[in-house]
């Protein structure tokens, strides 16, 4: 539908074929083919259609979860998108997404979202990418008047013109968000308002002329093609339907679905309302046959189709294992972590020319703690820039640009940050490969940091390692030394798949000799620091120098402890667990600092008691934070972290029971 030109008998006939297909969706509901709550466009058609007829097939279109229209105006075969919405095999993802999530990137279509407002910064960094490749490609995210109210729609906007990126905002106002009339939210009846207040060209447009919405569209793409974006367009439309397909409507007022009802855009181009021209009667009857007559062939040839295989619901959660690159091994050089860091940065972005590395005073600062310090100057802030203090919005565009291939390491500056935003890993990131059958993946580095120092307060201590790590389709890792800090921040920006490294500030001026250079290593496996066998200390992040201290002060006594610190925790080295578990005869001490209940250490328990049952012979310790909220002043704090003496003490008592335990010696 992106091609030819826009006659009033063309705009007929791609809006009619929208709102057949929506019909037919929804007696398909009815019937009980469709499974779950859809979303139907009903109404709003004029909006895709316009706006496709503007854009250039490189142009690429995020939508709102009320998006089957846009898919169908991108292109996409409209019996793979039934069959989606259907959950069949030959949807268009496999039945993975279902009506709400659907995406075809083979036409441009970067899919829909779920969670409203969150396509906003994704399409900012869908359109950082067309500035990187030069590509001139512009991006059009539709979202609802509802979803104007999220953070993300305003922070993805606020990035957007900070950036000055080619991205096209369209509000497709329909009077409703959700159940409740948006004016009865809203102080001000017009949300291109918000756009203008941001210093980005807005406009109000009549969404059920498709005539009109193709003009501006058009407009504001060839403002985004001359580096003059981005643009807000609120088109006002209307609902013809319920929210979703039982929807009674009993709180909608009567008079508003007439007032739908007469701005319906298929009668509107009947009674040449829009256009210009009346809509000749015999061209409408026979564009209404072909219609009636493709939507049946398509309905039974949805009705055909197999379901998904459950043997295929495992596929493509990650990518598959692939050769990392190399480059010439450097000699050791007595390194702090942080300068560690920044060499990783600083080797990657030479060797990827695409790769960006941004966040919050990281450009001109070079980062709160110092760790991105040079790199703008050294390669320029296209490359490495300052971003607003929108982590919605930095997380948000990491997936956009991960989606056309181009590499990010952004920094959250603090974890606890991470919380305000964390929509853009678990929601968007983590689903994108799986979802689109690695068609589509997002090959994003965040880096943060976090933990307790001196001082640190409740908002700026927490140690969320497990909350990550629960989330398949991301990686998660922490890295102890700066030997680490360099080798794993280069795996992750090698992994094609999205990963968190989480650092703590208490280790940045740490020291340690580390090799740069040489082959990068795969996002994965621990490391044995201490090779004992009274009992294993299985630990990782900044809780490892405690624990080797630990055990250096145990071997004294003669009681030797393998360390292992797990560096990445998905994906989790379990035949490194296994092995660490076998050798101490299944006595295992679990250290961190994050919280002890739910604390990862559980996760590592469970998996040694389900997998080597056989070999436990004592309960297995775990020592993390106690369960309060981290206090601030130091003497408090000490009393909440587990200590080194706890470490010692705890250890030495599972190695005692070894001592005494004559089945062992
Ligand atoms: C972040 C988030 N909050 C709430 C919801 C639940 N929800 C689904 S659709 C919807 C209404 C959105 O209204 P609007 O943006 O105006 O879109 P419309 O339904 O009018 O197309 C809501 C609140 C959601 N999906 N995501």
């Amino acid at each position: 539908m992106r091609t030819g030109e826009l006659t009033v008998a063309e705009a007929y006939k791609r809006i009619a074929m929208i709102r057949r297909f929506e019909e037919r969706v929804l007696a398909l509901s009815r019937e009980g083919v469709v499974a779950g709550s859809v979303h139907l466009c009903l109404g709003q058609e004029a909006i895709p259609v316009g706006a496709l007829a503007a854009l250039q097939p490189r142009d690429r279109i995020l939508a709102t979860y009320r998006g089957h229209g846009w898919a169908l105006a991108c292109g996409s075969d409209p019996a793979a998108v039934m069959a989606e919405i259907a959950h069949r095999q030959p949807g268009i993802n496999g039945g993975r997404a279902g009506s709400a999530l659907l995406s075809d990137p083979d036409v441009g279509f970067l899919g829909e979202n779920s969670i409203v407002g969150a396509g906003v910064p994704i399409a900012d960094g869908v359109a950082l990418a067309s500035l990187v490749h030069g590509s001139r490609r512009v991006v059009l995210v539709s979202i609802g008047d509802g979803a104007m109210n999220q953070g993300a729609a305003t922070e993805g906007m606020v990035f957007a013109a900070a950036r000055n990126l080619p991205v096209i905002f369209v509000c497709e106002n329909n009077g409703w968000s959700e159940m409740t009339p948006i004016a009865s939210i809203n102080r001000r009846a017009d949300l291109a308002e918000r756009g203008t207040a941001l210093g980005i060209e807005s406009h109000v447009v009549d969404g059920t002329d498709p005539f009109t919405v193709r003009d501006a569209v058009a407009d504001a793409a060839a403002k985004c093609r001359a580096g003059n974006g981005p643009v807000l367009l609120e088109c006002k439309t209307v609902r013809l339907s319920g929210h979703y397909t039982k929807d009674i409507e009993h709180y909608r007022p009567k008079d508003d679905i007439a007032a739908a009802a007469a701005a319906d855009p298929l009668t509107r181009l009947q009674k040449g309302d829009c256009g210009g021209q009346q809509l000749d009667d015999a061209d409408r009857h026979r564009i209404d046959q072909h219609l009636t007559k493709l939507i049946d062939e398509i309905t039974a040839a949805v009705r055909e189709m197999p379901p998904p295989s459950p043997m295929s619901a495992l596929e493509h959660l990650y990518a598959s294992p692939s050769p990392t690159p190399a480059s010439p091994q450097n000699a050791p050089a007595e390194l702090t972590y942080q300068r560690a860091v920044n060499l990783a940065l600083k080797d990657e972005l030479e060797a990827r020319p695409d790769l960006l590395v941004y966040g919050e005073d990281v450009g001109q600062a070079g980062g709160i703690f110092g760790v991105t310090r040079s790199l703008q100057k050294q390669f320029g802030n296209s490359r490495v820039f300052d971003t607003p203090i929108s982590e919605a919005a930095i997380l948000g565009s990491a997936v956009g640009a991960g989606l056309e291939g181009v590499p990010t390491v952004v920094e959250i500056m603090w974890a606890d940050f991470m919380l305000v935003a964390l929509d853009q890993i678990i929601n968007q990131a983590a689903n994108i490969r799986y979802i689109n059958r690695s068609k589509l993946s997002t090959p994003l580095t965040v880096r943060t940091q976090q933990g307790v120092t001196p001082g640190s307060c409740a908002q700026h201590s927490q140690s969320l390692e497990a909350l990550l790590a629960h989330i398949p389709g991301i990686k998660v890792g922490l890295a102890a030394t700066p030997q680490d800090a360099y080798d794993m921040l280069r795996a992750a920006i090698a992994d094609p798949d999205p990963t968190v490294l989480i650092e703590h500030r208490a280790l940045y001026q740490t020291t340690g000799s580390v090799s740069t250079g040489g082959q990068i290593q795969r996002a994965e496996g621990a490391r044995k620091h201490r090779d004992g066998r009274d009992l294993a200390i299985i630990t990782w992040g900044a809780s490892l120098g405690d624990v080797i201290a630990a055990a250096d002060e145990l071997a004294e006594e003669q009681i030797h402890a393998t360390v292992l610190d797990l560096r990445w925790l998905r994906p989790l080295d379990d035949a490194a667990i296994a092995r660490a578990t076998a050798d101490a005869s299944g006595r295992i001490l679990i250290v961190h600092e994050a919280c002890t209940t739910g604390g990862f250490g559980a996760e590592v328990a469970a998996r040694i008691y389900e997998r080597h049952f056989g070999t436990i012979l004592d309960p297995i310790r775990r020592l993390g934070a106690t369960d309060v909220r981290i206090p601030s002043a130091p003497t408090l704090q000490q009393a909440v972290l587990p200590s080194k003496s706890a470490i010692t003490d705890t250890a030495r008592e599972l190695a005692q029971k070894r001592a005494a335990d004559p089945a062992i010696r």
